[in-house]
């Protein structure tokens, strides 16, 4: 059992299962309207819906989501054949009642400009998607889902067993959510929170009290298929359905290897995440604009990320960058080797030198292979050269294709191509 750090009112007792005690403040239990009571303290700690579900299977959403898997639509992600996920009752023994809260994230388009000296171009900047620019959610929602816990306590005035969830247990949150009566399952997959949009987070205080269940949502898509159509990688197979394997989401986050190279160009600047179904959606667009959790708004170093840095990050480097943000999901390669893709897709070469130091030293293959997929997209004579010299004689064979590859592209044939500025980036 462990001890959460000192509070101004005495903190839940976490067991190492995840599960936590909540002791009522005041012992009067008298509350008429428990869910009155409980969206109300919701919306204090911040969170812009609060809906309560039984704890009980959900067999509809088990039959979807194995046959996701099955399609193999579910990738490498081993998580997502791990419990039942479709079952919250193994969560928390003596369960009743699961409560599904949504969490607004900034969308404020706010890429804040990377500091330049006067007269200097334009830096190369990738972008971070928004539910990632700000504090690591994941903390966020948590401690005011066990500050819910707290409420519901002295609400109900007895010791209550609770678990909260937040991407952190075998659960399927959208489907609790859509349950709960937060939102709707939108084309898009997210779940949508009506007159708020798709840009929230989503978390669960599973509970042993028995509360009344909230209403569900009616689905609003209606014809619309805005989000289907602008996917950049075609990520969605129908309505509903969608192909992680093509996702960039997960491509620059999830999956640690090569890229495939027709997905590259099609991810653009982007190195953590993407936004394009969201942004299009309009729900988002006629959302009330409201402010976004404080501890959710961006993050000055996040809103606009320099791609030459982030190629050349080390391990600290990287410790540094991705603290306190849910950046963390990604390694040290998986971002240096998205860089490089973004570098690749600016076509400047301006981040040859980079590209080449990338291509020759950087200790992943990953990323040296995709150092030589961007020299090979840039072109002229400076990366050609790093390709013959570094790319041809790399110790790894993938890396060595790479190169070949990328030597033997149009790009590089191009009469007269961009030739790197000397010094360095
Ligand atoms: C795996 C995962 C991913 C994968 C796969 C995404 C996916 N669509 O499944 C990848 C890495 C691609 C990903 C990307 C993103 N993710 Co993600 N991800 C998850 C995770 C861990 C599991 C999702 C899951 O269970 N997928 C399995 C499939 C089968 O579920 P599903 O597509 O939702 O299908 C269900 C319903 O749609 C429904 N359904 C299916 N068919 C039909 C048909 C009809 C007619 C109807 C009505 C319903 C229906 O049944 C299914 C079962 O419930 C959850 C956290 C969690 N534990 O739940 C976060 C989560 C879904 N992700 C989240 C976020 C923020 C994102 C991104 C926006 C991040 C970004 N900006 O880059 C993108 C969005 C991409 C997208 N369009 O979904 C949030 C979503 C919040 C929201 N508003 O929905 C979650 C809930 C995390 C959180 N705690 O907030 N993610
Ligand atoms: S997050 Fe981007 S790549 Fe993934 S489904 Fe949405 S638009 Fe497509
Ligand atoms: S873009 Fe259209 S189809 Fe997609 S989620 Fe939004 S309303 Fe639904």
């Amino acid at each position: 059992m462990a001890r959460r750090k000192p509070s101004p009112t005495p903190a839940p007792a976490e067991h190492s299962s995840g599960i936590t005690r909540h002791e009522p403040a005041a012992m009067d239990g008298s509350a008429q309207d428990l869910p009155g009571a409980l969206a109300r303290r919701a919306r204090e700690l911040g969170f812009c819906r609060l809906g309560i579900t039984p704890l009980e299977p959900w067999p509809s959403a088990e039959e979807r989501l194995t046959a996701w898997l099955d399609a193999g639509h579910g990738a490498d992600l081993a998580y997502m054949r791990q419990g039942r996920r479709a079952d919250p009752r193994a969560l928390l023994p003596g369960g009743r009642s699961l409560l599904s809260v949504a969490l607004a994230y900034s969308v404020r388009d706010e890429p804040v400009p990377l500091r330049r000296a006067a007269g200097d171009a334009a830096p190369l900047t990738g972008s971070v998607a928004r539910y990632a620019r700000g504090a690591d959610y994941h903390r966020v929602l948590k401690d005011k889902l066990l500050a819910l816990g707290d409420e519901l306590a002295t609400l109900v005035g007895r010791a209550v067993l609770a678990r909260a969830c937040v991407d952190t247990a075998p659960l399927l949150e959208r489907e609790a959510a859509a349950r709960a009566g937060v939102g709707f399952h939108a084309k898009s997959t997210l779940l949508l929170v009506p007159g708020v949009g798709t840009n929230v987070l989503l978390g669960e205080l599973l509970v042993d009290v028995a509360l009344p269940a909230s209403s569900a949502v009616e689905p609003g898509c209606g014809s619309c298929r805005a989000c289907l159509d602008a996917c950049p990688t075609g990520a969605f197979v129908s309505a509903h359905r969608l192909d992680a394997r093509r996702c960039i989401s997960y491509l620059t986050i999830e999956h640690e290897g090569a890229i495939p190279h027709d997905l590259r160009p099609a991810i653009g600047t982007r190195v953590f995440g993407c936004d394009v179904c969201q942004d299009v959606c309009p729900h988002n667009a006629s959302a009330t604009p409201r402010p976004a959790a404080l501890e959710l708004q961006t993050r000055p170093e996040l809103g606009s990320v320099d791609l030459l840095t982030l190629l050349a990050h080390g391990a600290g480097d990287h410790r540094r960058f991705v603290r306190r943000s849910a950046l963390r999901r990604a390694k040290r390669a998986t971002l240096a080797r998205n860089a490089a893709v973004a570098l690749g897709n600016l076509r400047d070469a301006r981040a040859v030198p980079a590209l080449t130091r990338a291509l020759a030293g950087d200790r992943s293959a990953v990323v040296r292979a995709h150092a030589a997929w961007a020299l090979g997209r840039i072109g002229g004579g400076a990366a050609r050269e790093a390709l013959c010299q570094a790319g041809a004689g790399d110790p790894s064979a993938e890396v060595r294709a790479e190169a070949e590859r990328a030597l033997a592209t149009a790009e590089l044939d191009r009469a007269g191509g961009p030739e790197a500025p000397a010094g360095p980036a």
